[in-house]
């Protein structure tokens, strides 16, 4: 007992997977190289480049494009048993449809997934981490119906060209930020800005082309390679200010994690009832003839419903909710509030507090609402300005596993663990001011040196030994691979 905590080592369940997470954008570099053509973040960049906050790009990024060799050696160095990244899309269909594939660009996934192979370490693959190549954007991107069928037939292409040796596949990251930040706000590309509206058209024809993805795997690759299809969702947890607020946090996760988890993962299927109703009701008093929401048609809620093999969770904070007023002004849907405490410990990035309890709850929360799924967790982190002392990720890690292992023992079936990020990457809007990774980046250098830090050291042994020691302290002199 340390300061009346309890201090001793808890254990991980059997067969438990760690792993750590990046993204193709976020790390590849490479942004014409060998033939890939331009994507949405690309076109983003190059354009408005002060729309990033340090006037940056992912044209080099980590280079992970030509470092390859490096990256698996990280992995083996933290002994990882899954590593999770993304394909970018323009870079193995350089016209976004399959008449031409890249060899160039599927070579690169093939060295970096055969390496890994090498070592034992589990491909977990993101088909769609933001990069939507430019020339379907210009077609309408998410909002334009089509796109289910040019995501089902750029998804068959990597299951062909990956399936024999890809057994985890995700087919999006993040719906909500692609579509409710995308196309609903300015937080991503292409920064649409076009709330209640294109979020919403987004939001049902990403489901379906989520749908199609995972009916082609189950019906025409699953019976050979025997693999699982799911989709990464990004939740905070909402904690009510009061008793009198649950209501409201109850809405806020509908409106949350809702939105994409419950059409997928519920057994009626559809989005959530009070979404339905609330978002018909505004549109009526506000003018339009049918509302903004766009319903499934019944085929397409049959084909949605029960579309995942495993839950991907992608968790990072909370914040604390309460009843706000109703208004129909910028087609604000539901009508709850949230903010932060300041006294919630913070990090690099204004949006993330370390809330390890919150983690817990989400994961009760998943486990009574969608019939406790098999859940892994596809990205959990913590920022900071950079530097290898980063004793605050060491105590975040360490607190949100706390977190996660009080959930496991109270029966939530969370069957891995990864971590954002394996090293420093481009942090979307906020370019390279904020910093994820487990291995710092010299973006200054040519060969972009990756350097461990110390949460990297930390990370390892709780790899290596399957348990949580809340005093174990690295010897951080070298690294090694065991
Ligand atoms: C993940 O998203 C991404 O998948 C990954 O690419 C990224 O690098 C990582 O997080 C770290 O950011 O309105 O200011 O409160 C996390 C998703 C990002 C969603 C921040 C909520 C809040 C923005 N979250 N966002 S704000």
């Amino acid at each position: 007992i340390l300061n009346g905590v309890k201090q001793s080592i808890r254990n991980f369940p059997d067969g438990f997977m760690f792993g750590a997470a990046t993204a193709s954008y976020q790390i590849e570099g490479a942004w014409d190289a060998d033939g890939k053509s331009e994507n949405i973040w690309d076109r983003l960049t190059h354009s408005i480049p002060c729309r990033i906050k340090d006037c940056s790009n992912g044209d080099v990024a980590a280079d992970s494009y030509n470092r390859h060799t490096r990256d698996v050696e990280m992995m083996r160095e933290l002994g990882l048993d899954h590593y999770r990244f993304s394909l970018s899309w323009s870079r193995i269909l350089p016209t976004s449809f399959p008449d031409v594939i890249n060899d160039a660009g599927v070579q690169y996934y093939n060295n970096l997934i055969n390496a890994m192979l090498k070592y034992n370490i589990e491909p977990m693959v993101t088909l769609y981490h933001w990069d939507l190549p430019q020339k379907l954007q210009e077609m309408g991107g998410w909002t334009n119906p089509h796109v289910v069928d040019w995501f089902a037939d750029y998804a068959r292409v990597a299951f062909e060209l990956f399936g024999d040796r890809v057994k985890y596949w995700m087919t999006m990251n993040e719906p909500h930020e692609i579509c409710n930040a995308g196309y609903g706000g300015m937080g991503k590309a292409p920064q649409l800005n076009f709330k209640g509206l294109a979020d919403y058209m987004c939001a049902k024809n990403l489901l379906v082309a989520h749908a199609k993805a995972y009916h082609i795997y189950n019906d025409e690759f699953k019976p050979k390679h025997g693999g699982v299809v799911g989709m990464a969702i990004s939740a905070g947890w909402a904690e009510p200010e009061s008793e009198e607020h649950v209501e409201a946090s109850n809405e806020a996760l509908l409106f949350g994690i809702g939105q994409y988890a419950h059409p997928i993962y519920t057994k009626e299927g559809d989005f959530p009832q009070i979404m339905k109703e609330k978002v018909a009701v505004k549109s009526a008093a506000q003018g339009y003839y049918r509302s903004r929401l766009i319903e499934f048609t019944p085929e397409e809620l049959d084909m949605v419903r029960g579309s995942a093999d495993f839950f991907g969770l992608n968790h990072y904070t909370s914040s604390i909710v309460y009843r706000s007023n109703v208004t129909l002004a910028n087609n604000e849907d539901s009508d709850v509030s949230s903010y932060q405490p300041s006294s919630w410990p913070t990090s690099a990035s204004s949006w993330l507090k370390q809330v390890p309890w919150g983690f817990h709850k989400l994961l009760n929360y998943i486990r009574d609402t969608y019939d406790n799924p098999v859940v892994i967790i596809t990205e959990n982190g913590f920022s900071t300005l950079g530097g290898l002392e980063d004793d605050e990720r060491i105590s975040y890690y360490r607190e949100y596993l706390n977190a996660m292992l009080d959930a496991i023992e109270e029966g939530c079936n969370v069957a891995g663990y990864t971590a954002w990020s394996l090293m420093d990457n481009f942090e979307w809007l906020e370019g390279y001011t904020e910093r994820f990774g487990l291995y710092e980046v010299d973006f200054t250098s040519a060969n972009r040196t990756r350097t461990p830090r110390k949460s990297a050291f930390v990370y390892k042994e709780i790899v290596r030994s399957r348990a949580l020691d809340p005093l174990y302290e690295p010897n951080t002199n070298v690294m090694t691979i065991d």
